[in-house]
């Protein structure tokens, strides 16, 4: 399974430019078979660097890079938790991302009219965020409803959860109210597992992208309502050029700009660290390989990602970081450096590891 971003915004701002221009690198639908293909999906791969030099090291006869999707979410209106636009059927299809980018359109063009009349960045942001929160509201309305009704009548140890559970979405439901998202508050482990079930909208992690126009990619942008937030200014129309020139071209035309990657990967490489995912590598004559796990995932659950069998029958990892393996010129340099270590089924797997499973069937 892979993990998903939805791309939410107000009409008319470039979420499906982004979206297409993600889209056009084709991937080769082959080596990820779990993938679905829909139109307004689209599996995207993670660019990474260190996958070209570890195939060179290993003289790999293939790559093949983590991906993660993107969905092209119709624009969400004013309104949109009262069932505007279709508003409920968008909002229910946000609910089931990982993820949200959120397309905040700063160009201005005669021809394509805002939704709202004038092009304003903060403003367009408060109303979507706000239709979040009014949709969060109402999930945590119809949740406190059935919990007041279940507390009745129970006692000890049930009464004591649903208790837990009324004052904590109380709680949520009055930072709502003063315009706090969920994912900006400070929740305990043991309330986000509380929350978990109900997919709330603004408990998502979220990023931005400003889709500013052709003469403004390198002016700095400066809103206080992105004040701490991930944000990426891109010119989705010179994004969706870009994807459909040749890479030398690209290359070209990054050097020219004196930029190392383009506005579309830099998206993909913080949609990646916003779902909390990390990298590490498999490498041999055969292929090199990354695979995508969660910060913090132990040795055996990161090797069943690969095979169930390898996490069952997990022994030991021998895991080398990417870059001491390059450098050493490859497994044996490494081993004479001691560079590669032999870790147990409590390893944490560290982003840009090379590993090798031993493994009992
Ligand atoms: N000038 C300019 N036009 C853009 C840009 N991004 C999107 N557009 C145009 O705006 C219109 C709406 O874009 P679209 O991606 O369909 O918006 P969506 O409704 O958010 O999916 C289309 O005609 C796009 O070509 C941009 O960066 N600059
Ligand atoms: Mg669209």
């Amino acid at each position: 399974m892979s993990f998903s971003i939805g791309i939410v915004g107000l009409p008319n701002v470039g979420k499906s430019t982004t979206f297409n221009a993600l889209t056009k690198k084709q991937i080769d639908i082959a080596n990820y078979p779990f993938c679905t293909i829909e139109p307004n999906k689209g599996i995207v791969e993670v660019p990474d660097h260190r996958l070209q030099q570890l195939s060179e090291l290993n003289k790999s006869a293939k790559i093949i890079p983590t991906i993660i999707e993107f969905i092209d979410i119709a624009g969400l209106v004013r309104g949109a938790h009262k069932g505007e636009g279709l508003g409920n059927k968008f909002l229910a299809t946000i609910r089931e991302c990982d993820a949200i980018v959120q397309v905040v359109r700063d160009f201005q063009s005669g021809d394509i009219i805002h939704v709202e009349g004038r092009v304003d960045p903060a403003s367009d942001i408060e109303t979507i965020n706000l239709e979040l929160i009014f949709a969060d509201q109402q999930t945590l309305d119809n949740a406190l409803k059935k919990s007041r009704d279940k507390i009745k009548g129970t006692k000890g140890n049930e009464f004591k959860e649903y208790t837990k559970q009324i004052e904590l979405f109380d709680r949520i439901n009055a930072k709502l109210n003063e315009g706090i998202l969920i994912h900006d508050l400070t929740l305990e482990p043991e309330e986000k597992e509380l929350i978990a079930p109900l997919n709330l909208l603004t408990a998502k992690p979220m990023m931005y992208i400003m889709n500013v126009g052709e003469s403004d990619v390198s002016k700095p942008i400066t809103l206080a309502a992105l004040q701490d937030k991930v944000m990426i200014p891109i010119c989705a129309k010179l994004e969706s050029e870009l994807a459909e020139l040749p890479a030398d071209e690209v290359k070209d035309y990054l050097a020219a700009a004196g930029i190392t990657q383009t506005g579309l990967d830099h998206v993909i490489v913080e949609a990646y660290k916003l779902l909390n995912l990390i990298t590490y590598f498999t490498s041999g004559p055969k292929e090199t390989r990354a695979w995508t796990i969660t910060r913090g995932t132990l040795a055996p659950q990161a090797a069943g990602k690969i095979h169930t069998d390898f996490e069952h029958g997990f022994i030991a990892a021998e895991v080398v970081n990417w870059e001491h393996l390059v450098q050493s010129g490859g497994e044996v340099g490494a081993k004479e450096k001691g560079l590669i270590h032999l870790e147990g089924k409590l390893y944490e797997v560290q982003d840009g590891d090379v590993c090798v499973f031993r493994f009992n069937v």
